[in-house]
């Protein structure tokens, strides 16, 4: 155990936002003593997003901008060292961001990495290395038909899902490096690396390319899941030269180098160690303490997920969720659904509600929704595929804003229970984040619909804080101390959350539900 006063400082930067969660050392123990978010649309209003996203006239096409990442890091770093903390103290940083999203950089990035101007700000640093001014992120759906040539090259879904974890996604990043090969061939020739949004981030803080880490890496239906490393035949399949262009893949403990003397000079930060980033959902299952198989977490934010620990890889035969890398070295289901926080907006806005009157509508309403069922495909969803936005309604009356709240909720809860059963995991206790976890209504149709307790993590932004505790543990391990994950979890303080029972008629109600929602929804996919 590190002295009293250590520092840990895990980031996330995410789809809408940019947080850091700080950890110190205290007693044989670990606790949070700093918790902050930059919104990227307030925050950060000159690049013109809207939910972190760049506006498009076509749904399908989801894309931010790299610059604006990498402003949003410079500012909440400076924030954090104007807090009060002894940042001195802090022994090494790592960091968690919104997965499948990628990055293209030219050959003068090395160069310019290595040599960024602590006395400049880094807009104009990072745009002269980008072959690429904009980022595909895992909203895009536009690359259908390179998920279908992509496969069909690896000798089918089957196999590239048997290597790779999942069958092809039109998020996963390697169908969105054929499309942009394919339409734009100058700009990815002049290519020279393709990073992730994590390794992107990791790379600014240690100055050179950082690697690419084998949770995210699952995500690009590019690495091989047994050996960790780049799978040729997908590799090939995707576009031309690409191998010359990735990272380096490296385990999740690396230490990808330490802080430059860009973050030392600009903002007084000490030689810290920069343990290489992993993606959003591997960060939350150690952020949620999720180490051993059984174990079950679900995320509410702008998409929602719902992930557990595996020991051994179990693909999922109906190709709906993925296998990716957990930190510890085995394995994580997962499934995502694209319809998460963006949905339950929409309804809000739909019948203008504040989010206290949002609760209010689940509370004065009863569970079961008198049968009324809602298919919210607000924005093209990706569990199940549904290509192009469109909301479907049984037995809902339009002007029913109580009804419809309900049923986008009931709707939410639902899916998630239905499409994570190729997990075949018992649930008896799920662990819940996001911003929609505050939600003590939406958390109680999660519990009665799964007919287990739910408790919600009650310190900050899982995400980070996973990164926080994955930078301890990384830190032991170059200090030839390895610490077993137990361990690093339950050295956390944490208050302990009052789980929200589920209630045994509700649960039955909910078993008829589930069935009739599986039902419209086969038919409104047929
Ligand atoms: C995971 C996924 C989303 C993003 C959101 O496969 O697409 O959960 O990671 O940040």
């Amino acid at each position: 155990m590190p002295p009293d006063g250590t520092l840990y400082l895990g980031l996330d930067s995410s789809t809408q936002s940019l947080s850091a969660v700080v950890i110190e050392a205290s007693g044989g123990r670990y606790r949070v003593v700093y918790d902050v978010s930059l919104p990227f649309d307030t925050a950060l209003p000159h690049y013109g997003t809207r939910h972190g996203a760049l506006p498009n006239s076509d749904p399908a096409i989801a894309q931010s901008t790299p610059v604006m990442w990498a402003e949003a890091l410079d500012r909440l770093v400076a924030t954090l060292a104007g807090e009060g903390l002894d940042l001195s103290r802090l022994r090494a940083v790592s960091g968690s961001a919104q997965q499948h999203g990628s990055v293209y950089l030219n050959d003068a990035a090395a160069r310019g990495l290595d040599a960024l101007d602590p006395g400049r700000d880094l807009p104009p640093q990072i745009v002269p290395i980008l072959s690429r001014p904009v980022a595909p992120i895992w909203m895009d759906s536009s690359t259908h038909a390179e998920c279908r040539e992509i496969e069909a090259a690896v000798g089918g879904a089957a196999t590239l899902a048997r290597h790779t974890g999942s069958r092809a996604f039109e998020r996963f990043t390697g169908p969105q490096i054929r499309r942009f090969s394919a339409r734009e061939p100058g700009a990815y020739a002049a290519t020279d690396r393709i990073h992730l949004v994590s390794s992107f981030l990791a790379s600014l803080l240690v100055g050179r390319h950082a690697p690419v880490e084998p949770g995210d890496g699952s995500g690009m239906n590019l690495m091989d899941l047994d050996t960790r490393a780049w799978w040729p035949a997908a590799v090939e399949a995707t576009a031309p030269r690409l191998r010359d262009k990735l990272p380096a893949i490296a385990p999740s403990p690396a230490i990808a180098g330490h802080l430059s003397s860009f973050w030392r000079r600009r903002h007084g930060l000490p030689n810290a160690k920069v343990v290489v980033w992993s993606g959003d959902n591997p960060c939350s299952l150690i952020g949620l303490g999720l180490v051993r198989e059984g174990q079950i977490g679900v995320s509410l934010g702008t998409s929602d997920t719902i992930f557990g620990p595996m020991r051994t890889p179990r693909v999922d035969p109906g190709g709906t969720g993925h296998v990716f890398g957990s930190p510890t070295g085995e394995f994580m289901g997962i499934t995502v659904f694209s319809n998460g926080s963006l949905a339950r907006e929409r309804v809000r806005d739909q019948f203008g509600l504040t989010w206290a009157q949002f609760s209010q509508a689940l509370a004065a309403t009863s569970p079961g929704n008198g049968g009324a069922l809602m298919l919210p495909w607000f924005v093209p969803e990706i569990t199940p595929v549904v290509a192009a936005p469109r909301v479907h309604m049984q037995g809902l009356d339009e002007h029913d804003a109580s009804g419809h709240v309900r049923a986008v909720v009931e709707a939410q809860m639902i899916a998630l229970h239905l499409h994570s059963r190729w997990m075949e995991v018992s649930v008896d206790v799920i662990h819940a984040t996001g911003g929609a976890a505050t939600n003590r209504q939406i958390l109680q149709v999660l519990a009665d619909v799964f007919g287990a307790a739910v408790c919600r993590l009650e310190v900050g932004n899982a995400a980070a804080l996973g990164a926080a505790l994955r930078a301890v543990h990384a830190d032991a391990l170059d200090d030839g101390a390895p610490l077993e994950w137990e361990a690093v979890v339950n050295s956390l303080e944490r208050p302990v959350p009052e789980p929200i029972v589920p209630r045994r008629e509700y649960h039955d109600v909910y078993s008829a539900q589930r069935r009739r929602y599986a039902e419209f929804e086969q038919r409104m996919l047929r």
